[in-house]
């Protein structure tokens, strides 16, 4: 037997050995293959749709070589690994990604080509996988592309929603939500792992008992139990061999859970609950940075954290089971778990209760091993993000759980108390337990107590989260807060949206660029050259035209090419004050209508494009995005406007559709009321891409202007340190109304864009009664206008205009996702890259 082992061993060797050829005849082989094989359709008279497909699957395959490698390699190693946990990962189309990463764009794009296809027609196909709201979701994405460009080994761990983000579209003015199925025609990308399974408890009662040794113990038992279904997508690091994982858990009933029901009779009685089972992850909360506190959503959270514990837990003990030497108190040598958010915070208990309830080991022991497993990153000041879950809700739940949460409590406090005897305010700031009707566990403060890092996400937003959101526990443990700034990732934000510019840089520098983003810098002297300058301008304008001719095809909408393009697209939210712009874009329509025909020759033409969603709840939101379609209609009609001003609002913002805009803005808006936004990511990509910023000092804004230089940024309103107190005065002192503001307010109030008959517009221009300003309109309206007025007058001067944006997108190597990685990296997770030196025969 021993013989026949080896030898079937070898066979079966020799034969996985053999890696794909990736020669254009090769691809087209394998593409063929594909479409008669795996899609099982005729040789000719074959759509785009179907060449995606079969390209995505041939791609694919080239993707399993690598990931299913590195995966070996680094359980052979027994690496340490990062395990990001995320609810929410905006990935955006894979095949562009996917190609460019792996080197394989030419030669795919050619292997079609021959063969009558179009390779950017072929990836227009890609339905995107929209698992995310916005700027965290997209944060994570960005983040597992560097990790396995760096090669890092890492995985992220999320959850795979049937039904994403929300389809946006527009009717009568109005936002009105679709169902966004994307899993319609498959999904290429990903492997469902039918080995990777596991139960996932829910309800339920506590036992305690006694252990053998006298001990007292807890079991978790009864409930429902749920089945989490492992689903993988390989993320390929570029220019390298290295490809990681991202495993999305699906939810579907269980065996156990089956035979209860139907063997007691109750055939509809189980058919319902399965349907329970599968709605768990059915769908994404569409709600950016505010809390709904829905039950299902905690399912959601503990469903997710569940599986992926048991997941990690195993990996982890089939490694202290290779090494003799390890143990389970090892695990924080080879485990970092970094949680996205409070969103996944409940992993904290979950581990401890897997320590406790199924290791046995002591509570001591256990909290060491949890607290130097998590790090935790925060993404907001708003108190409507902070999470909390009531108590009744969590002991019907998860009761194991509650009681885990309570004695973390205990043991806290206490320790409080030896610090700061007698300070019971001080206590119930800091407990973990609202002391409310009902009460309420937050989720923030057990995630900072649980971890052994907190960070937040720029600068400034670090700073405010120690002194407002934790300062007790700042005084407690100071070493714990960090700040590691967002990044984005090159590789989608340049190369793969903005070829243009990417072959500037190429041109100029070579391709080392992509993952070394500080070697754009010395091209920042460029900027003197006129010839450059020239190129530049090339660059921009095609990226302009690309949105120009897409504005025509799909909206029917005309707009002017030289133009300067104004964008402000992100979720829409009060305190990143689209009203602001909206009102800003009246007052220029104002300004247009009542100017002589000398005075507008005079006017820098513009073309406002806003897009973003608006939670479905979110009313206000969607009043804001009613006024900007009303004023785009009375605006676009008006013939004083022809040339000078268009506003458009721009139907269900995705990736795929900030990779169209991005590289087309000249000025782009990042204008929340100082101190709100934590970070915000969006600007940093507009800049990288040759665009200049309108923008408060707030968030990683204040970061880039330091980068690029205060004389590049177009900055106005008041500072975070100011905002408190102005809001205390304007209660009683309210400040005079700007004429320009009032207006602007008259003109919407009166009806010029109608008269919505709920009187949505009243509501919003409500909200910035200068007594009640809450979120600054009013206040910084006079200066984000003088920021208006003087991108207006410097956009003329267009050779200084191009040296500007040159300088400024050359000094951004900082905001890559890359420099962030390496500081997560060092200061948090402590690991190492770990490259997988490829077989010889692999390009
Ligand atoms: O996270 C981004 C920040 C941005 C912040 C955003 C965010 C969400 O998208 C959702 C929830 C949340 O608490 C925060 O608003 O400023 O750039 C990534 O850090």
């Amino acid at each position: 037997m021993g013989a026949d082992h080896l030898a079937h061993k070898e066979l079966l060797w020799k034969l996985s050995s053999t890696y794909l050829p990736n020669d254009v005849g090769s691809l087209q082989r394998s593409l063929v293959r594909h479409v008669e094989y795996t899609l099982a359709r005729r040789r000719y008279k074959l759509d785009d749709n179907t060449f995606y497909q079969a390209t995505a699957h041939s791609v694919r395959d080239r993707l399993i070589e690598r990931w299913t490698d590195t995966q070996q390699y680094s359980a052979k190693v027994g690496a340490k690994k990062v395990y990001y946990l995320s609810l929410e990962f905006l990935i955006g189309r894979s095949l562009g990604n996917a190609v460019s990463n792996l080197g394989l764009r030419g030669a795919y794009a050619e292997a079609l080509r021959q063969i009558g296809y179009n390779l950017e027609d072929i990836m227009s196909e890609e339905k995107e996988p929209a698992l995310g709201n916005g700027g965290l979701g997209r944060l994570a994405s960005c983040f597992l592309d560097t990790l396995a460009t760096q090669n890092y080994p890492a995985w992220g761990y999320g959850i795979r929603y049937k039904y994403g983000m929300f389809e946006q579209r527009i009717l009568n003015g109005q936002q009105v939500e679709f169902p966004d199925y994307w899993l319609t025609d498959g999904n290429p990308w990903e492997v469902e792992r039918l080995d990777v399974q596991y139960p996932v408890r829910l309800f339920g009662h506590v036992r305690e008992f006694k252990d053998q040794e006298g001990n007292t113990r807890y079991a978790w038992q009864g409930g429902e139990v749920v089945m989490a279904q492992a689903y993988d997508t390989p993320i390929p690091g570029y220019g390298t061999y290295n490809t990681n994982n991202m495993r999305l858990w699906s939810s579907k009933p269980s065996h156990e859970f089956d035979l209860a029901s139907f063997n007691a009779g109750n055939y509809y009685g189980a058919v319902e609950a399965k349907e329970r089972c599968e709605s768990i992850t059915s769908v994404l909360y569409p709600n950016d940075a505010t809390d709904e506190g829905k039950r299902l959503r905690l399912k959601q959270q503990y469903f997710f954290v569940s599986a992926t514990l048991q997941d990690i837990f195993r990996r982890f003990k089939k490694s202290v089971g290779r090494t003799a030497t390890t143990k389970i108190q090892d695990m924080p040598k080879k485990v970092a778990i970094q949680l996205n958010d409070t969103h996944p915070a409940i992993a904290i208990p979950e581990l401890m209760r897997l320590l406790l309830d199924v290791e046995y080991l002591s509570w001591e022991e256990a909290w060491e091993i949890s607290r130097n497993v998590f790090a935790y990153t925060n993404h907001t000041i708003l108190p409507e993000a902070m999470e909390k879950w009531s108590v009744p809700m969590i002991t019907e739940l998860l009761p194991r759980h509650m009681q885990i949460i309570y004695e973390i409590n205990h043991r806290f406090l206490l320790e409080v108390q030896k610090l700061w005897p007698n300070d019971d305010t001080r206590l119930s700031a800091m407990s973990i337990i609202e002391e409310s009707t009902p009460k309420m566990v937050r989720m923030s403060n057990l995630a900072v107590i649980g971890s052994h890092t907190v960070n937040g996400v720029a600068m400034i937003h670090t700073k405010l989260l120690k002194s407002t959101l934790f300062p007790d526990f700042l005084l407690m443990w100071p070493e714990k807060f960090i700040n590691v700034t967002n990044g984005v990732t090159p590789r989608r934000w340049l190369l793969q949206a903005n070829p243009a510019l990417s072959s500037i840089y190429t041109g100029m520098v070579g391709p080392g660029w992509v993952n070394d983003l500080k070697r754009l810098e010395p091209i920042k002297t460029m900027a003197q050259d006129a010839l450059f300058r020239q190129r530049w301008r090339a660059a921009k304008q095609t990226n302009k035209n690309a949105v120009v001719d897409w504005l025509y095809k799909t909206m029917g909408i005309q707009v002017n090419p030289n133009a300067l393009f104004d964008m402000q697209v992100k979720r829409i939210h009060e305190y990143k004050r689209q009203l602001l712009n909206v009102l800003g874009i009246v007052h220029r329509y104002a300004e247009i209508t009542q100017a002589t025909p000398e005075q507008r020759n005079q006017m820098v033409p513009r073309v406002c494009i806003m897009a973003g969603k608006a939670a479905p709840g979110y009313v206000m939101a969607k009043n804001l995005i009613m006024l900007v379609c009303a004023v785009s209609e009375v605006v676009n009609a008006d013939a004083a406007c022809r040339d000078l001003l268009k506003v458009i609002f721009i139907p269900n913002f995705n990736v795929s559709l900030a990779e169209l805009l991005i590289p087309a803005s000249d000025v782009s808006q990042h204008i929340s009321t100082a101190g709100l936004e934590a970070s915000g990511t969006g600007n940093m990509k507009f800049v990288m891409n040759g665009g200049l910023i309108v923008g408060t000092m707030d968030g990683a804004n204040i970061e880039i202007a330091q980068a690029i230089g205060e004389h590049n940024m177009f900055t106005f309103g008041a500072k975070a340190s100011e905002v408190a107190a102005i809001r205390r005065t304007m209660s009683h002192h309210p400040p005079k109304i700007d004429p320009r503001l009032q207006r602007a307010t008259q003109m919407i109030r009166s009806g010029v864009f109608g008269k919505p008959k709920d009187g949505e517009y009243h509501q919003l221009l409500d909200a910035i009664d200068p007594h009640k300003d809450v979120y600054l309109t009013a206040q910084d309206f006079p200066s984000y206008l003088r920021a208006m007025d003087e991108a207006d007058a410097q956009f003329q001067l267009e050779e200084k205009w191009t040296a500007k944006c040159i300088e400024s997108a050359c000094s951004m190597w900082m905001f890559s996702s890359d420099r962030t990685i390496r500081e997560y990296a060092a200061k948090i997770w402590n690991v190492e890259p770990l490259p997988f030196r490829p077989p010889k025969h692999q390009n």
